[in-house]
């Protein structure tokens, strides 16, 4: 699944290009009116276009490669060729490749040390200011400057904020979701406590799967207050034409299972509950328990500390999630507290949202795009 944007001065241009580029294929799966970037007075239009990647024409999918490509230099692809560019010197002994990557202890002579060490070293100072400020924990910026360390002799200022980001993207797990499950009955389940998002990112991911991987969608939600609470995804059924069922009592599950048996996948909806009080999360689980559920996801607040987030995620250990939602990443001032939970607890992320617009906010993690965002704060996308 890809989604891309296209603005023009009028919706008629912007699809225009938009089909230039993905072909006719490609779905609208929303329109808004922007103010134009360069003047703020002047009003664009925006459209969100859904695209399969094998839609996309040739000569787009060239120049997304070629972007792709300059983006995905790794940090492994950079050594490689920082290697190289040693070795075609005729700088370079063979155990200098080794040591690169790791064979062999680090070459340690004083003058080595002296030629890079003083730049690099005042430059670590801010960076160490920065990951801190971002509210990195101390023990992460360690395992960072750690690993910084073996690469000591072939840091520069120039590459070393890249290095950083890319050991900071290694402490970072992810996870990543197929949507794409034609006649699977894949039941997915989203817990978390009250107001994270849950409701908002089933209705995004329960549209991506209907209109990009046109699936056969249903959705349950459980209420355990018979208070109205499923109000908010009824309404999105409703507007979305999506089937809908509610669950009162943890044995009405399987019946409803049934119901949606021939469905591709069904996304399961629970009531955020106190997650200091055991009774009330229990009283979600005995629903989920009910029935089989292929995957639970545990949904977070980027905007909660590291502090809450870890103690979260603990009480929440009973729903045996495989991965966070981190939410409201736009909400959030810093974001240090995604890569702390994620190395504290060794469970992975699978999304991140970054706003309330319904398919659009929602982003596959990625541990580039994260470790970005913590170090910039920028939220690019
Ligand atoms: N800014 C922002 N708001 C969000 C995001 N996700 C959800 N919300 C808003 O947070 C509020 C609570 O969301 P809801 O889905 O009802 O949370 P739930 O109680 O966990 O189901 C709503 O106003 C949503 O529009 C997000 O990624 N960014
Ligand atoms: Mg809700």
């Amino acid at each position: 699944m890809h989604i891309k944007k296209y603005r023009a001065t009028s919706l008629k241009e912007a699809t225009q290009i938009m089909k230039d580029e993905l072909g006719a294929e490609a779905l609208i799966l929303g329109t808004r009116v922007v103010p134009d970037e360069n003047d703020k007075r002047l009003k664009q239009y925006e459209i969100t276009a859904g695209y399969d990647k094998f839609e996309v024409a040739e000569e787009t999918k060239e120049k997304v490669a070629k972007q792709n490509l300059a983006k995905d230099i790794s940090f492994a692809d950079e050594m490689k060729k920082m290697t190289e560019r040693v070795y075609q010197q005729g700088k370079a002994p063979k155990e200098k490749v080794k040591e690169v990557y790791g064979l062999v202890p680090k070459a340690s002579s004083e003058t080595e040390k002296q030629k890079t060490v003083p730049v690099v070293d005042n430059r670590v100072k801010e960076i160490i200011k920065n990951l801190t400020e971002k509210e990195v924990q101390k023990s992460v910026v360690l395992s960072i400057m750690e690993q910084l360390k073996k690469y000591k002799n072939f840091l520069s200022k120039d590459n070393l904020e890249n290095y950083v980001q890319t050991c900071l993207g290694s402490l970072i797990l992810t996870k990543t979701l197929d949507l794409n499950v034609k006649k699977q009955n894949k039941v997915i389940a989203l817990v978390g406590p009250t107001g994270v998002g849950k409701t908002t990112t089933i209705a995004k991911l329960a549209l991506i799967a209907k209109i990009i991987h046109k699936l056969d969608v249903g959705l349950i939600s459980i209420d355990t207050y018979r208070l109205g609470a499923v109000d908010q995804l009824k309404s999105f059924a409703d507007v979305s034409h999506t089937d809908f069922l509610v669950a009162y009592e943890p044995g009405e599950m399987p019946a409803l299972m049934k119901k949606f048996a021939k469905k591709d996948i069904v996304f399961i909806d629970t009531v955020g509950r106190n997650h200091k009080n055991d009774a009330q999360l229990k009283s979600n689980l005995d629903f989920l328990s009910a029935v089989k559920v292929d995957e639970t996801f545990l949904v977070l607040s980027a905007t909660s500390s590291t502090r809450n987030l870890i103690e979260i995620a603990k009480k929440f250990k009973m729903f045996n999630y495989s991965a966070f939602i981190m939410s409201k990443i736009d909400e959030a001032v810093v974001h240090g507290n995604i890569v702390n939970l994620s190395s504290k607890t060794g469970n992975p992320i699978a999304f991140l949202t970054n706003g309330q617009t319904i398919p659009d906010d929602i982003i596959s993690a990625d541990k580039d795009y994260i470790a970005n965002l913590i170090y910039t704060g920028q939220l690019r996308s």
